[in-house]
This record gives structure tokens, C-alpha cells and sequence, in this order.
């Protein structure tokens, strides 16, 4: 399966994902076809919605502590619920659908979560740290939010003035 990323300010991002229904072979070869994708572009989350299928299934690779991803920790999340959720925690997060921008975002810094695997089997996580950030951030991605609305009046202008410049000298080289 051939899958391009989808970047802001396509309004396909803007798409409330569906609950997944169906754990078949065409959910089994969109995540695995996500996978690859994610890796090969430095990606430590990526939504089903940013390579345009609206369901609500996403993929988290966390790197260990030496900075490496194995695919032993590879995460797939289907239909996932936050329980609960705890704690705060600033980070600078980027994503693969807003190439080259990162921004200071605020999120619980503990959360329970409970989620399909790619079986349909029922699991729940305790998520900490970075993983609870790329959770919160991917679940976001479901509704149609992306981290750069959670900026302030002024910092979201000053990103659309310097974004809006990023794709006129990427059109232009
Ligand atoms: C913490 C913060 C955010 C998340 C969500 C997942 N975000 C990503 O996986 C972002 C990846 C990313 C990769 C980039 O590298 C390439 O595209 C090669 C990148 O760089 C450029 O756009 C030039 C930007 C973002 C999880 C946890
Ligand atoms: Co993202």
C-alpha cells in the first residue's frame, strides 16, 4: 500500500476519525504500511487521518534511552480512551504533518489508557513522560486537532507568517 503523509494545512487533517469496526486484512495492511513510513521519516507517532484513512487507529515507536527504535516497541492503537490523566509536562513536540515546526505544548504527564490492538483484543496502558505526550498528541490527530492550535493568539501568527514562507521556498527550489 502506497501512503503519503498529509500536511497542514490540508483540511483532511481537520477529519473526526471513525471508530474502527472491522480488524481485518485492510486494517492489518494500512498499519503496516504506516509503519515503515513512520521510521523512514524520523516519525515517533503517526495517525492514521495523517496519511488520510479517518479512522482511529495510530502508531507510536518511543526511542529507548540511547535515542534507538526497536521494532520490538512499536505500538499499534486502536480506538484508544483516556481513563485518566495526571500531572503536567511541557515539551517541544513537532509532527510529520507540520514539517520543520516545533513548539512548547502542555500535557498530563501520567495517563491510563484503554485500547484495541490490531486483534480487536482489549488492553490498557500506564503511559509516563514522552509516551503520555505522543499519546495525547496522536489522540488529538482523532478529532481533527493539531498541536499548533493549542498555541497562543500571537505564537499561532507568527507560525502561519513563517510556515506560510517554508512552503513558498520549498515550492520554489
Ligand atoms: C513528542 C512530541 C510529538 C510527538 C508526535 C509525533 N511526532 C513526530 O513523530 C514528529 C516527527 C518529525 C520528524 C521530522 O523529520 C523528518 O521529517 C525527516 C521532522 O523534521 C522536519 O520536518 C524537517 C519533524 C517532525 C510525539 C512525542
Ligand atoms: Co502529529
Amino acid at each position: 500500500m502506497k501512503l503519503t503523509i498529509v500536511e497542514y494545512p490540508d483540511k483532511r487533517l481537520r477529519i473526526k476519525s471513525k471508530e474502527v469496526k472491522s480488524f481485518d486484512e485492510k486494517l492489518h495492511s494500512l498499519l503496516d504500511a504506516m509503519n515503515p513510513l513512520m521510521m523512514s521519516t524520523n516519525g515517533i507517532g503517526l495517525a492514521a487521518i495523517q496519511v488520510a484513512h479517518p479512522i482511529r487507529a495510530l502508531i507510536l515507536n518511543i526511542p529507548d534511552d540511547e535515542g534507538e527504535q526497536s521494532p520490538d516497541n512499536l505500538l499499534e492503537i486502536i480506538n484508544p480512551v483516556i481513563s485518566k490523566k495526571s500531572g503536567e509536562i511541557m515539551y517541544q513536540e513537532g509532527c510529520l504533518s507540520v514539517p520543520k515546526f516545533y513548539e512548547d505544548i502542555k500535557r498530563s504527564e501520567f495517563l491510563t489508557l484503554n485500547y484495541q490492538d490490531r486483534d480487536g483484543n482489549t488492553k490498557t496502558l500506564e503511559a509516563e513522560g514522552l509516551l503520555s505526550i505522543a499519546i495525547q498528541h496522536e489522540m488529538d490527530h482523532l478529532e481533527g486537532v493539531l498541536f499548533i492550535d493549542k498555541l497562543s493568539y500571537a505564537r499561532r501568527k507568527k507560525f502561519e507568517k513563517e510556515y506560510k514562507r517554508m512552503l513558498k521556498e520549498r515550492k520554489e527550489s
